[in-house]
């Protein structure tokens, strides 16, 4: 890291030690250095179709089997794949603050797995399947072996308990992420290319009610726009460093 990235790093620990009400935005990029595809870089094709038209209702209306042979791929990719160092970081972080709100928009469970415990999953988890017509929900590990499994309870077709393009989130999952808008002091956004509503709009609302905002990414995003600080490198070697500086700081 050259001068100005170490003296952004210092600033941002800074910033993350005076905070004691810390929410956390993840995306696709924290993943990335545990060998998950992100949703816009190369790994978000799937036999020629992007990630973006196969994850829709309309997608899964129109081929049910496909889409969930690009699910099936997916939840397989997952099972030998384990939490990095920025996942841990920021378990770590969780350990250190006051109130702490981790809102995840992926849906690998790599957070949980980390160990982190107050997580959000605002799109859904690959690891469970929903009924799409009644309350049944199994695991994804117990799915029947069908090319579209059908429900054991009212023969519907069984989904992904993923939220689509074009579906709205979860309730209460946005109820506690509106929760830790409001009151954060700092949002911390690693690893997200700022695409995705609503949750691209979550730092700028949280700053436009005195928050700060860092963010950690390989590259400027929309999200820039609103950071006090931008960290640019990998989350598996900023995080740590952020959160063991701002640790040092407050001791
Ligand atoms: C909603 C689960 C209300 C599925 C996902 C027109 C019609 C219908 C809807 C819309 C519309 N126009 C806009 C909308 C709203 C739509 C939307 O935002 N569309 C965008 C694309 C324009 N949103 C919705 O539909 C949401 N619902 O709004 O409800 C509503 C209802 C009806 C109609 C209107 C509104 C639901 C969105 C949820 C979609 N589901 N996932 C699945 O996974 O299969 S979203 C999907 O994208 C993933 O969850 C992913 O996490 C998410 C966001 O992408 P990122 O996480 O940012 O990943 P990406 O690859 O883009 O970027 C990675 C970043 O990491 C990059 O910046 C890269 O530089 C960085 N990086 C890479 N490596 C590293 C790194 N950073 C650090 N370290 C590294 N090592
Ligand atoms: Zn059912």
């Amino acid at each position: 890291m050259d001068t100005t990235d170490e003296q952004r790093l210092r600033e941002a620990a800074q910033i993350l030690s005076h905070a004691t009400q810390v929410a956390v935005l993840t995306g696709a990029g924290i993943s990335a250095e545990s060998g998950v595809p992100t949703f816009r870089g190369e790994g978000g094709f799937w036999r020629g179709q992007s990630a973006m038209e196969l994850a829709t209702p309309e997608a899964f209306r129109r081929d049910p089997e496909g889409v969930w042979e690009f699910y099936r791929f997916r939840i397989a990719g997952l099972e030998d794949v384990v939490p990095n160092d920025g996942h841990r970081a920021l378990a770590d972080l969780e350990s250190r603050s006051d109130r702490f709100w981790l809102i995840t928009q992926n849906v690998d469970g790599l957070h949980r797995a980390a160990g982190s415990r107050n997580v959000i999953e605002l799109h859904g988890t690959l690891d469970r399947a929903r009924c799409q017509a009644c309350s049944y929900r199994c695991a994804s590990a117990e799915l029947p072996d069908q090319p579209v499994p059908a429900c054991p309870t009212c023969g519907n077709r069984l989904r992904p308990a993923v939220v689509w393009f074009g579906e709205s989130l979860p309730d209460e999952a946005l109820a506690r992420a509106e929760e830790a808008i409001g009151a954060c002091e700092l949002m911390l956004v690693v690893g997200t290319s700022g695409v995705v509503q609503p949750a691209s709009s979550f730092a700028r609302w949280a700053r436009s009610r005195g928050a700060r905002v860092v963010e950690v990414n390989l590259e400027s995003t929309p999200i820039s726009d609103v950071a006090d600080v931008s960290l640019f490198g990998p989350a598996g070697v900023v995080l740590p460093r952020l959160v063991d500086m701002s640790a040092r700081d407050r001791a």
